[in-house]
């Protein structure tokens, strides 16, 4: 009878229900202006393009919701082992072209529009940047996810909803200032409340022992109580059906009273300390290096962690009886060791909660983490001091306690009593301050350690986890970094795109990315050489356009436009670059007509925030300024050399940048660079680099050989040698020149510019700059010798594109899914 009547209830439903949302563009159309009169709550015969945007995205996030779900019931359904990829940061930038594109609706959106009197990527550009993450990390994070969807794979990432996202980056006299990114403020369309999905996170209290059922339990009796509230963002894969979810969480008021509080009456005292609670997730730390000894952000580390490990394991225990089955069932990924408390939390949750023996939760764990770091030196690797960590998570430090003493017991038994050793595996680090080591606990229990790039392996396995390495090599694996093509050629480069599957027959390569070698067959082709270079101007001038409306300066499209985009950091080397553009002004001030004549244009572009706390990458900022002042006023020079600072460079900008470039630059002093991603955006934009051998640049070169890049500076082998020579080192004259035009105030600012000035003097020069700059200059002089010869630089453009597939996104996660996580494909039917 009951069954009888949930029948007639669902099939009414289903007969309300109009199939699913239709995508012809009259449809749209109706649902754009639905959403405009009742979503946005403007007259449908009055909107300007914000409110276009907006009900345009409702009506994208209409379409998102059905795929999402139908994905979610599909692999609940399936049992599939599922994937939960645990990061701390997510860089997602824009959603709204990258929505249309993975849906495959784009050209029906731009009719709908054009008919209504709106063109598409005007709308588009109302979208501001999710900029919930530093650098590259929180990119690749970003990027993976679309693989993940794209290939059907069941997973779900989890993170945090900051409200502030990475502070802006303001110029104001060639000083960086940092404004709050407060990104919410306008809505956004692209994430779904989820009100009745909360969990309650605890923090500091005590522990006490209680006897349950004649056992001994330990019991954490928290102080202070936090809920976390579920923000689901669907992230749609292309050419798929599967649409995953990111679920990031809000820290709100919990809804337990303090009830002494309110009988004492200090009533207005007690609203005011619930609302602190908000600030957990409030603010993005900025700091693209560490963020140490920090309470705050550690208990943003718990917050999330604990929120996203309640939900897993509830949803866990909804589909399968027994524990033994989560390592069947559940793969869990730490995105560097910030989400590494996980460990400690499950094992609180298996062993206080569920009642599990602590052996037996323990073989469980091990089973189920994997671990990726993206680190290169030791030295940022991150710490925990012991008594922050006790005193907000009691019950966790005792935990850790227990695996560091069961872990140095069996270490004992592998290689004896060698205390010094031991002293370094150690999970604590003993000293005037204790500290947990957040990377050794995640080594201990993941059953793989995954470096970012094949250079970035052997680094760990020498250097950074040698101790470790001995002990486990065949935990230790690398899974080169990627970038997904569907970001960074076809929303971003749509001539390109459309260039490509031209010549390549095939739209195909957007799934699959190894297609793209097949530009090799027409690398000779004259026609395709025309067409190629028409792309590339029509990028350049989208890009030239922008530095004009940005900063009022001019730049002609014949000269080379000569990228560096990327964090301010010592070790990236701006201050190589900026130092060979002083060198080229020099040149060109000392050369006579005639040489001049003969010299390849430049406009320089540098772009990139420095964290709020580094000075040195400020003055970096501040002396590009002071040097681009110089040159572009300088008539004698004209457009032979300009040099561009472009603010704020985020997402959004690297989407209009990266096509326009001809040539980027990659500058780390070898062995610095755990992989890069930037490199790969504009390998697969046809423009081509001039690197130093480092990270993945290594593996580029495997791919497009030497011969198609611009490579220079010391080799990983030969650092360590060269800095031990120290003052003793060969510096080039013109190094020396350089910085003493710097160091004389030849930009002004020379008392500003002393302490940077002081950072690349001979012996104190860690990341050798003069020692590279010799041969910097010389990769420079190739660039623009091969510019000058079209057909070259054409065929290396090409080559470069077409030796790019390898490093899409989709192989990464290929390579996770079966070599780390053992998860399956499951594609959602139609
Ligand atoms: C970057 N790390 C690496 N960290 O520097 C880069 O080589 C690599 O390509 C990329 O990861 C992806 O693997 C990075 O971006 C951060 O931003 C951390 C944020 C939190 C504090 C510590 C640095």
């Amino acid at each position: 009878e009951e069954l009888g009547e949930r029948r007639a209830k669902a099939e009414r439903m289903f007969s309300l229900m109009d199939g699913f949302l239709k995508n012809d563009p009259l449809s749209l159309q109706k649902d754009i202006l639905h959403h405009v009169e009742y979503t946005v709550a403007r007259s449908r015969f009055s909107f300007d393009d914000f409110e276009a945007y907006q009900a345009l995205s409702h009506s994208v996030r209409d379409r998102l919701i059905e795929r999402w779900h139908d994905t979610h019931i599909y692999v609940k359904r399936t049992k599939s082992k599922r994937l939960y990829f645990l990061s701390l940061e997510f860089l997602m930038g824009r959603s709204l072209s990258n929505s249309v594109i993975n849906l495959g609706i784009q050209d029906q959106y731009a009719e709908a529009l054009s008919q209504l009197g709106f063109e598409f990527e005007v709308l588009a550009e109302q979208e501001g940047d999710a900029a919930l993450g530093n650098g590259g990390l929180a990119r690749l994070s970003a990027c993976q996810m679309d693989s993940l969807a794209t290939l059907d794979y069941p997973a779900w990432g989890y993170g945090l909803r900051y409200e502030y996202g990475l502070f802006r980056q303001v110029i104001v006299d060639g000083f960086q200032h940092e404004q709050p990114d407060y990104w919410l403020n306008f809505g956004n369309p692209w994430e779904i409340e989820r009100i009745h999905v909360t969990y309650e996170v605890k923090f500091y209290g005590t522990v006490e022992e209680v006897d349950m059922n004649g056992e001994r339990h330990k019991v954490w009796i928290p102080g202070e109580t936090v809920e976390a509230v579920a923000y689901d963002n669907p992230i749609p894969g292309y050419g798929t059906r599967n649409t995953i979810n990111l679920r990031l969480w809000a820290a709100k008021p919990s809804n337990q009273f303090d009830l002494e509080a309110y009988n004492t009456g200090d009533y207005i005292n007690s609203v005011v300390n619930r609302q602190r609670a908000e600030t957990i997730s409030n603010v993005l730390y900025p700091d693209d290096r560490s963020h140490q000894g920090k309470e705050l952000r550690l208990k943003q580390q718990y917050f999330f962690v604990s929120a996203s490990l309640q939900d897993i394991v509830r949803r866990f225990k909804e589909e399968h009886n027994s524990f033994d089955e989560l390592p069947d069932k559940v793969a869990l990924h730490l995105n560097d060791t910030h989400p590494s408390l996980s460990i400690a939390e499950i094992m609180r949750i298996l062993v206080d909660e569920e009642h599990l023996g602590w052996n037996k939760a323990w073989d469980i764990v091990c089973k189920i983490f994997s671990f990726t770091t993206h680190t290169v030196v030791a030295g940022g690797l991150e710490k925990i001091p012991v008594d922050l960590l006790g005193s907000l998570l009691p019950r966790h430090l005792q935990i850790l306690y227990e695996i560091n003493f069961n872990f140095m017991e069996e270490l004992k038994k592998r290689i004896g009593l060698d205390y010094n050793r031991l002293s370094r595996m150690s999970i604590v680090e003993e000293g005037a301050v204790k500290n947990i080591r957040m990377a050794n606990l995640a080594i201990v229990c993941s059953h793989t350690v995954n470096g970012v790039s094949k250079l970035h392996l052997d680094t760990l396995k020498t250097r950074t986890f040698k101790d470790f390495y001995e002990l486990w090599p065949e935990k230790f694996q690398y899974k080169t970094n990627g970038v997904t093509q569907r970001r960074w050629i076809v929303v971003s480069n749509p001539s390109l795109c459309a260039l490509i599957s031209k010549w390549l027959g095939t739209e195909a390569w957007i799934r699959n990315a190894d297609l793209l070698a097949g530009l090799r067959d027409h690398v000779d082709n004259t026609d395709f050489h025309q067409e190629w270079k028409m792309v590339k101007k029509v990028n350049k001038m989208r890009l030239a356009e922008y530095i004009e409306t940005m900063s009022g300066l001019k730049v002609s499209l014949d000269a080379m436009f000569d990228v560096q985009v990327k964090r301010i950091h010592e070790y990236k080397r701006q201050l190589l670059n900026i130092f060979g553009i002083i060198h080229r002004y020099d040149c060109l001030k000392n050369m006579d007509k005639n040489d001049r004549r003969k010299v390849v244009p430049r406009v320089c572009i540098i772009g990139g925030k420095a964290a709020p706390g580094y000075e040195i990458a400020k003055k970096i900022i501040k002396l590009c300024h002071a040097v681009a002042e110089k040159i572009n006023n300088d008539t004698d020079i004209g457009d032979l050399l300009k040099l561009v600072f472009i603010p704020d460079y985020n997402v959004s900008v690297a989407e209009l940048v990266i096509p326009g470039a001809d040539l980027s630059q990659h500058l780390s002093t070898a062995g610095h660079e755990a992989s890069g991603t930037g490199s790969m955006k504009f390998l697969m934009n046809g423009c081509l680099l001039l690197a130093t051998t480092d990270g993945s640049t290594v593996e580029i070169i495997e791919e497009i050989g030497s011969e198609n890049l611009f490579l220079f500076g010391a080799k990983v082998h030969e650092v360590a040698e060269l800095r031990e020579k120290g003052s003793t080192l060969k510096i080039p004259l013109q190094f020396a020149r350089v910085l003493r035009m710097v160091r004389d105030g030849y930009f002004g600012y020379e008392d500003y510019f002393k302490s940077l000035c002081d950072t690349v003097e001979v012996g104190n020069d860690f990341y050798l700059l003069g020692h590279d700059f010799g041969s910097y200059v010389e990769a420079q002089a190739a660039a623009d010798k091969a510019f000058v010869e079209p057909e070259k630089w054409i065929k290396m453009s090409i080559l470069s594109v077409a030796g790019s597939g390898i490093f899409s996104s989709d192989r990464t996660i290929q390579e996770y899914a079966e070599r780390t996580w053992k998860i399956d494909p499951c594609r959602c039917p139609l």
